[in-house]
């Protein structure tokens, strides 16, 4: 069982601030997942988004829904909050006057939707009404500053909830910086994006939250040195400053810093280890 990520000794160290939870379009009490397996419901095809779909929950992690749209592939799975206005009952559709629409790259023939529409609908698991919560408002504006700590969906791993830092704010938008990670993962969003929450919103949810990167700012890197560089001075998210590269191998420990934990490896010293480790080393 992977121990989630703790927030306490980082912060403490580092003297960063956290977005204030007014910063975000989350609720303060996260709502409860009162959804299961396999049940369907209505949602935005997200790469059509004037379509809606059916869709399957396939997985749920904390207040968080895995959807499959009925019809389309397993490769092209996302996740929604249970308070998203994206997703809706089935028969909030149609009962606003709309149709529901096969999803992009359909799987058969167009004109075969109304029956497959029918068979999917047949004998379900219908997602009940009151398990779809209403999206909070949106927040006053953009208020994220520099620096601030907040977690974040790791969008090219949608399931994962990352510890990140604002690495700039224009306008309405924010660049989200993943802690440890270099460049890579990094994106701009929208300051009232579903994918980003206040500090211990994972710890309240139950989510699970993925531990920093090892590159830079992270707590598994303690600095040791008595001179006085303040962690401040250290890039937010640890990868600012640096190259669109991960991960970065360059960056080991160096003498100024000590690894913690440390690695642990157990070796039966009766064995014959291979080229690479031997007994007498
Ligand atoms: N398997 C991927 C996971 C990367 C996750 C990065 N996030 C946390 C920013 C990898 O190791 O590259």
């Amino acid at each position: 069982i992977p121990v989630t990520y703790d927030w306490d000794v980082y912060l403490k160290e580092s003297g960063a601030t956290c977005a204030p939870p007014e910063c975000f379009k989350q609720t303060s009490n996260p709502p409860p997942n009162e959804f299961g397996l396999w049940m369907k419901l209505e949602a935005l095809d997200p790469r059509n988004v004037t379509s809606t779909c059916i869709a399957t929950v396939v997985g749920l992690i904390g207040p968080r829904l895995r959807l499959r749209l009925d019809g389309s592939d397993n490769k092209n799975d996302f996740w929604r909050l249970v308070d998203s206005s994206d997703i809706r009952p089935i028969g909030h559709c149609e009962k606003n006057g709309g149709m529901l629409q096969p999803p992009l790259g359909f799987r058969m023939n167009a004109s075969s939707w109304p029956m497959f529409l029918l068979r999917t609908l047949n004998n379900a698991s219908i997602a009940p009404t009151q398990a779809f919560k209403s999206e909070p408002p949106d927040p006053r504006g953009n208020e994220f500053k520099v620096g601030m700590k907040l977690e974040a969906v790791d969008r090219k791993n949608p399931h994962l909830i990352c510890p990140a830092t604002v690495g700039q704010a224009k306008d309405n938008t924010i660049f989200v910086q993943f802690d440890g990670w270099r460049g890579a993962f990094d994106y701009w969003c929208e300051y009232n994006s579903r994918d980003i929450f206040p500090v211990g919103w994972c710890k309240a949810t139950g989510h699970y939250l993925q531990p920093p990167g090892k590159t830079g700012a992270s707590t598994k890197v303690r600095r040791v040195s008595s001179s006085s560089t303040s962690s401040s001075q250290m890039s937010p998210g640890g990868g600012a400053l640096s190259t669109k590269v991960e991960p970065d191998t360059s960056c080991l420990p160096s003498a100024e810093l000590v690894a913690e934990p440390s690695v642990l490896v157990h070796l039966n010293s009766s064995c014959v280890s291979g080229p690479y480790l031997s007994p007498h080393k």
